[in-house]
């Protein structure tokens, strides 16, 4: 097991939707240890600091409206390989591309409302989990039978 960690977000859009239960239930079928867990009213600022990647495109200032229009579920999941496979388990950025079996291409239709964010890099999980945790929020703990699922 590593210490590997991605910040996953289930977006306003997917608590409208009804699907908090959903997101944490895949990541926790898979083996994934849940480190952090809140339910937040993001900001314009907090989001702006998010998607800083972003800003200057078309889509910047609707993602930072919406987003903000009402709560979301910010999440830190540790475990090896939690970056690429939590990718895997979104899915593509624009459902219509997204595989069928991934949050996205089961839930999805469009990338302006695409339920779930995850880091992409070590470098952007760091960030993130500093943008949306601190420190003490995030809880070391051992998952009974780690030894099943990791060699
Ligand atoms: P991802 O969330 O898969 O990491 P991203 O970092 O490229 O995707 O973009 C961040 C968010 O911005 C994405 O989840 C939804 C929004 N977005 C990206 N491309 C978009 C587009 N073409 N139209 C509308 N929203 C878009
Ligand atoms: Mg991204």
């Amino acid at each position: 097991a590593t210490r590997e960690r991605s910040l996953i977000l289930v977006k306003h859009d997917g608590v409208q939707r009804g699907l908090v239960g959903e997101v944490i239930r895949r990541f926790e079928n898979r083996g994934f240890k849940l480190i952090g867990l809140k339910y937040v009213q993001a900001t314009r600022a907090q989001l702006e600091s998010h998607y800083e990647d972003h800003k200057g495109k078309d889509f910047f200032e609707p993602l930072l409206a919406y987003g903000s229009s009402g709560p979301a579920v910010a999440m830190v999941w540790e475990g090896h390989g939690i970056i690429t496979a939590g990718r895997a388990i979104l899915g593509a950025t624009d459902p219509i591309k997204a595989q069928p079996g991934t949050i996205r291409g089961d839930y999805a239709t469009a990338a302006g409302r695409n339920l779930v964010h995850g880091s992409d890099s070590e470098k952007a999980a760091k960030r993130e989990v500093d943008l949306w945790f601190k420190a003490e929020e995030l809880l070391t703990w051992h998952r009974a039978g780690a030894q099943h699922l990791h060699d």
